[in-house]
């Protein structure tokens, strides 16, 4: 078995399968230091958490993770708060940085004895439909080599070699760009609310989510197309300062920005996830918007699955789970895809003078009034929000 990418998906399908006693393989383009490195997402949804803790991964977040229940709307009509695990079924997220639970999967692989390489990158899926499919790579040293596998596994993001591989016609490749552009920023300060901040201005979006006690994350609706070093320090803070009503609401925290970057809000979504003996999961098999914070969630449930499906085919031969398992992703995915574009809808209006933006504008008032006020609108709001 043969696993693209050491990111969440990759690592947590290494980790269960290597549980099972199968035989894999993990190859990675980057180096240890940077995968263990890369700082992405946050916010762990319950059965995120439910699944790492069924295959003993949870460990490290169980010990540093913060439990967070709250969001805070803040808006021209007033600012409001929902604490989401009294709404819905009633749970929180667990915020866990990215790159610590990368880190704890990879070290509990390779504790298992798991193979991992890294600097080795795929070049190209061969085969995928004959019984041994292939993968060339590049080693360090930028020789080709050439690894056979029964299964393999596409968990190496959207612009990995997975996708690339799927030959012409075998495929249907959706793709939406929402036309909204966010400046992601980390800063070398604690969070400034106990909770997540949307705020609406007419200046644009801007967001607040912690992520340590000394870390937080803040994202700011940017111009398409400028480069991230565009604004300086300064400016950053004072768009946020004004966009989520600091002057009102209280001083943001600041503290030096380490991290930026430029993230055009998109879904893109392979349909089927397998070709052949090939099968893709999470960013490879479906790109999501982080208005949600699902990408890192539905990774880890996609991972769970194909392991499941892998295990229960290479050891007692029944392929049911392989079969099932691209329509049964498919159907989170889309789910969470949706919950997206809602909230997408939900934080984002044009700024114009047209109708058209005026009428954007009132829709999005709207909608932030049911969430305020009605109830059944903030139960569906929670599920969503914490599901997968
Ligand atoms: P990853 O984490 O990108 O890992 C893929 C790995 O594959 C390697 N790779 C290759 N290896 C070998 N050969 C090749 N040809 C290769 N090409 C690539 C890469 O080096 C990498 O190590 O994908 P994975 O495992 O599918 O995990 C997906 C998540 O990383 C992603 O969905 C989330 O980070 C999205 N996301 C969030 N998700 C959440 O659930 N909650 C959040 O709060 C959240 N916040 C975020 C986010 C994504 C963000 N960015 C990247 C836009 C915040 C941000 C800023």
């Amino acid at each position: 078995m043969v696993i693209l990418g050491a990111g969440p998906a990759g690592l947590v399908l290494a980790n269960i399968l290597r549980a099972r006693g199968i035989d894999c393989v993990v190859l990675e383009r980057a180096g240890r230091t940077h995968v263990e490195n890369r700082a992405r997402a946050g916010f762990l949804a319950p059965h995120t958490v439910r699944v790492l803790d069924r295959h003993g991964l949870a460990d490290g977040l169980s010990l540093r993770g913060l439990t967070h229940c709250t969001c805070e709307f803040r808006t021209d009509g007033g600012r409001f708060r929902l604490d989401y695990s009294r709404l819905g079924q009633g749970e929180p997220h667990t915020v866990y940085p990215q790159q610590n639970l990368v880190t704890d999967l990879l070290a509990a692989y390779l504790h298992a004895g798991g193979r991992i390489h890294f600097g080795v990158e795929a070049v190209a899926v061969h085969d995928a439909d004959g019984v041994r499919p292939a993968v060339s790579v590049r080693t360090p040293d930028g020789r080709p080599g050439r690894w056979r596998a029964r299964y393999v596994a596409g968990c190496d993001g959207r612009h990995g070699a997975a996708r690339r591989s799927l030959p012409p016609g075998t495929a249907r490749h959706h793709h939406r760009d929402h036309g909204v552009t966010w400046l992601g920023l980390l800063a070398e300060a604690p969070p400034s609310l106990d909770a997540v901040g949307y705020a609406t201005h007419a200046r644009g979006f801007a967001g607040h989510m912690a992520r340590t006690s000394t870390v937080t994350r803040y994202y700011l609706q940017y111009e398409r197309g400028a480069a991230p070093d565009a604004w300086s320090q300064e400016r950053i803070w004072d768009e946020l300062d004004l966009r989520m009503r600091a002057a009102e609401y209280g001083p943001l925290r600041r503290g030096p920005v380490v991290d930026r970057s430029v993230i055009d809000l998109e879904s893109d979504v392979i349909e089927p996830l397998r070709h052949g003996a090939l099968f893709l999961a999470g960013d490879a098999a479906s790109l999501i918007s982080p208005s949600a914070a699902k990408g890192a969630n539905l990774a880890v449930l996609e991972a769970e699955l194909l392991a499941r499906a892998l295990g229960d085919a290479l050891v007692t031969g029944d392929v049911a789970g392989l079969d099932g398992y691209s329509a049964r992703c498919l159907e989170h995915i889309w789910r969470a895809q949706e919950f997206s574009y809602w909230m997408i809808a939900l934080l984002h209006a044009p700024s114009g003078a047209d109708d058209e933006a005026r009428f954007q504008r009132r829709l999005r008032h709207s909608r932030m009034a049911s969430l305020r006020t009605t109830r059944s609108f903030q139960d569906w709001f929670a599920e969503h929000y914490v599901g997968v």
